[in-house]
């Protein structure tokens, strides 16, 4: 006979928060909402620490480059989604990291004696509109002038015509010498009502550029992510199949994290993954695994090296493992479980391994719920699907506006890699779905959405007496609740007006 665990699987809309002992200082603004991403010490920081405790999902309808900038400069992280070529996987991850950094190394050059024809196609292949010019074509080549989207007229212009013609010259340019600070670059931009600054050296050759954006940006967003460089903090979803070209590849386009792909991270494949990639590749490399449900396979990833966690099965909105296959696991419940494991395992070794609550959020209070149950971020698909940062397309259906969001265990992703049995396992096909096609209600821009829950989420910590994620998980008190409780939590008895009234 089979083992039977008696314990209810349970989900985050069965439990809800008691209220705790608010002080005069615990206000929304004062709520610290950072957490730990990757393993770290006792006593020591970890190598990428989240300002605010998201991260958007592995997967085609939700992470691309466009997603992964919006999401870092409110201080999360986007996995770009690894069911695609490694190819233009690691041309999204560069996306991301040329975005900004104060001083930007030129990624689109081209010669003065190419054509328009060349510079819409590296247009098209790098997605820079601006592009400098050099003598030789390099990005640090000797600086000859500039070209913007304002220089030519892609449908009237001849695409023969020679940049040298129609580019804007250095002789017409205002540019500065390198080992000029970032303050005094950007008062240049400002004074002179410059969009580009080229930073070039003594002997003419381009060596950066001071984008305006960059500057606006920053002030705008105060959590930003990013790294050492002030580049954007990105991450990359891999397989436990082609990693050994895949991680190199990634790693040298400048990802930050990658993290194992997979509905059931419970296996062989990911242990092998995890530790060839910590062997071959390098310590540093920062991997993360998944998706478990309980203590024995988070132990089991940890000890093979995993750099966080990932939680949950069966879970995801798009999601239909529990009916197809009959595994999975109550994401309250599997997340209670792997807390404590983690929690255990940081006192018994000093080591303390974060964990990502994936999947089956659905209401903004779910979130705080998940980190009061000790998940130290979140991973969301149908959150970040609804903007329009995500790479879908927005559609009128009966009237309403939605946006596209599909399942990478779906026929339309044929990400076969997610959900096959290893290397034995060649059908190089999906023998049933596992994830649905669907549309998801149009929410609009990322920005506004994360603020209004993060407001949410603060207030809710404020009303708990805590001002920080780590206080919340130990000192948040939750209940369960009775089915007739949830309906007395929404408005009822009474005839609702319509809200536009
Ligand atoms: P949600 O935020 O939409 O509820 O769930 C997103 C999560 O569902 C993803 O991060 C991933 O772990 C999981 N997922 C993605 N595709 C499928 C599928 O097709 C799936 N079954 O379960």
């Amino acid at each position: 006979m089979a083992i039977i665990i008696n314990e209810v699987s349970r989900t985050f809309n069965e439990y809800l928060i008691i209220p705790g002992l608010t002080r005069k200082q615990h206000t929304p603004d004062k709520v610290n909402m950072q957490a730990p991403m990757v393993r770290f010490k006792k006593g020591e920081d970890p190598a990428i620490t989240l300002n605010i405790p998201f991260v958007s999902s592995i997967m085609q309808s939700v992470s691309d480059s466009g997603m992964a900038k919006a999401l870092a400069k409110e201080g999360g992280v986007s996995f770009i989604f690894g069911s695609q070529s490694i190819k233009d996987q690691c041309r999204m991850v560069r996306q991301v990291k040329n975005y900004k950094a104060g001083f930007v190394e030129s990624r689109a050059n081209i010669t003065p004696e190419s054509t328009l024809k060349d510079v819409i196609a590296l247009k098209q292949k790098t997605g820079f509109s601006t592009i400098g010019v050099t003598e030789d074509g390099t990005a640090t080549g000797v600086f000859c002038g500039l070209i913007t989207g304002r220089d030519y007229r892609e449908n009237r212009d001849s695409l023969d015509k020679k940049v040298k013609d129609f580019m804007t010259p250095i002789n017409d340019l205002i540019y500065a010498k390198n080992g000029i600070t970032l303050t005094e670059a950007n008062d240049i931009v400002w004074d002179h009502k410059l969009n580009t600054l080229p930073i070039l050296d003594e002997n003419q050759r381009l060596v950066y550029f001071v984008f305006r954006k960059d500057y606006d940006s920053h002030k705008l967003n105060p959590n930003e992510l990013s790294d050492v460089n002030k580049r954007l903090v990105v991450g990359a979803g891999i397989n436990s199949r082609d990693y050994a070209e895949r991680v190199p590849a990634l790693v040298e386009a400048g990802v930050d994290v990658l993290c194992i792909d997979s509905s059931d991270g419970h296996s062989e494949w990911q242990k092998g993954t995890i530790e060839y990639v910590k062997r071959e590749i390098g310590k540093h490399v920062l991997v993360g695994g998944g998706n478990v449900v309980d203590k024995e396979g988070f132990l089991y990833l940890v000890e093979a090296g995993a750099d966080f966690v990932k939680v949950g099965v069966g879970g995801g909105s798009i999601c239909i493992t529990r009916e197809q296959k009959g595994i999975g696991r109550g994401q309250a419940t599997a997340l209670i479980e792997v807390a404590e494991a983690r929690d255990a395992y940081f006192k018994a070794t000093g080591e303390y391994i974060p964990i990502c609550s994936d999947g089956g959020i659905v209401q903004d209070y779910h979130m705080t719920l998940a980190l009061a149950m000790g998940a130290d971020f979140l991973m969301m698909g149908r959150y970040f699907a609804r903007f329009d940062e995500s790479p879908t397309r927005k559609l009128l259906i009966g009237g309403n506006y939605v946006k596209e969001y599909w399942g990478e265990g779906s026929n339309r992703a044929r990400n076969w890699q997610r959900y096959d049995m290893g290397e034995n396992d060649n059908s190089n096909s999906l023998k049933f779905e596992e994830g649905v096609d669907s549309y998801v209600p149009y929410a609009g821009k990322l920005k506004d959405n994360i603020d209004v829950t993060l407001g949410k989420i603060k207030s809710t910590m404020c009303s708990c007496g805590v001002s920080s994620l780590k206080q919340l998980q130990s000192e948040a008190k939750l209940t369960l609740v009775s089915s007739t409780s949830i309906i007395e939590g929404g408005a009822h008895d009474v005839m609702v007006k319509d809200a536009k009234n």
